[in-house]
């Protein structure tokens, strides 16, 4: 028996080699119902239909003060900069990312279990959660430079062994997210169509896949087709605000060359019943603090 047999069956085949197809993705997106936690009958209709939704002001000023004063400690942390979990920009070699924040800043770790955020999570996903993966994105004034057109669950069903599209993803504003700093991009629905991405994932891909990611990426056919049949809406909202969305929605955002900085929290939760296996589509699995491997379910 190997360890390739002992895996749930692949369902969404992707760094494939010739032409990739389409399809609709087989798995539900919101897993939870309406009695089952804080989001009410119309957000969660909505997540499902559109892969996504938002919630106004989750966080309060004065939260969100406390948080950003955390980050901004962090990212002039001289101890930090040589940590791996730390991503620098390519170009200006500012802080891009901070990975594994609920280990690294108490706050995040507590925030990770406030019921306006672990309720709403269990809810979408109809179970208990653990914290596949928690980050920072800074996107910094003058600097920033964006994410291409992506589906999350495309890489960590590839590259992290997730089975199946069981996961969902809440960024915080930090900063004001406006239409011209930055502000993540999504294409409304897409999230109940996979979109195979071509090319044999490099070893070690994480290394630079988390500065400009190469693999991993729709063709700009399957981007074209999928802009054409469900749109493109902007998150923007002010610091406090969270977004929730689909771990396959296709998303990505612009450089942000404007002095305000878009900075968010991100915290991914996973369904205990999706845990991560062996890789659908690379050698090795990627370090944990990218897709945890501790699935112990979050509690208050
Ligand atoms: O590879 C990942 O896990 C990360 N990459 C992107 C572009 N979004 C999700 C996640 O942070
Ligand atoms: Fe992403």
């Amino acid at each position: 028996m190997t360890l390739m047999d002992t895996r749930v069956e692949d369902s969404y085949p992707t760094r494939i080699t010739g032409e990739p197809v389409a399809f609709d993705r087989p798995d539900p997106t919101v897993w939870g119902a309406e009695s089952d936690g804080p989001v009410d009958a119309a957000a969660l209709a909505s997540h499902d239909a559109r892969g996504f939704h938002v919630i106004e002001g989750l966080l309060s000023p004065a939260e969100v003060q406390a948080y950003w004063q955390d980050l901004v400690r962090l990212s002039s942390d001289e101890a930090l900069k040589s940590d791996e979990r730390v991503i620098t920009e390519k170009s200006s070699g500012e802080v891009r990312s901070i990975f594994d924040m609920h280990k690294i800043s108490a706050l995040i770790a507590e925030l990770v279990r406030d019921p306006r955020i672990l309720d709403r999570a269990k809810q979408i996903l109809g179970s208990e959660v653990y914290l596949h993966q928690s980050r920072v994105n800074y996107m910094p004034g003058f600097k920033g430079a964006g994410f291409y057109w992506h589906s999350d669950f495309e890489t960590w069903h590839a590259e992290d062994g997730m089975p199946k599209p069981r996961a969902v993803s809440c960024s915080i504003a930090l900063t004001d997210n406006y239409p011209f700093n930055g502000g993540l991009m999504v294409m409304p629905g897409s999230q109940r169509t996979f979109v195979p991405c071509v090319g044999k994932t490099p070893e070690e891909n994480y290394k630079s896949s988390l500065k400009e990611q190469e693999f991993g990426v729709p063709n700009r056919r399957e981007v074209t087709k999928l802009a054409a049949e469900c749109g493109i809406e902007q998150f923007t909202g002010q610091a406090g605000s969270a977004l929730w969305f689909d771990s396959n929605i296709m998303h990505g955002s612009g450089n942000n060359i404007t002095p305000y900085p878009r900075s968010n929290i991100f915290l991914v939760f996973n369904s205990v019943e999706n845990t991560l296996g062996d890789p659908y589509g690379a050698a090795a699995p990627r370090p944990e603090f990218i897709a945890a491997r501790d699935f112990t379910p979050v509690t208050r």
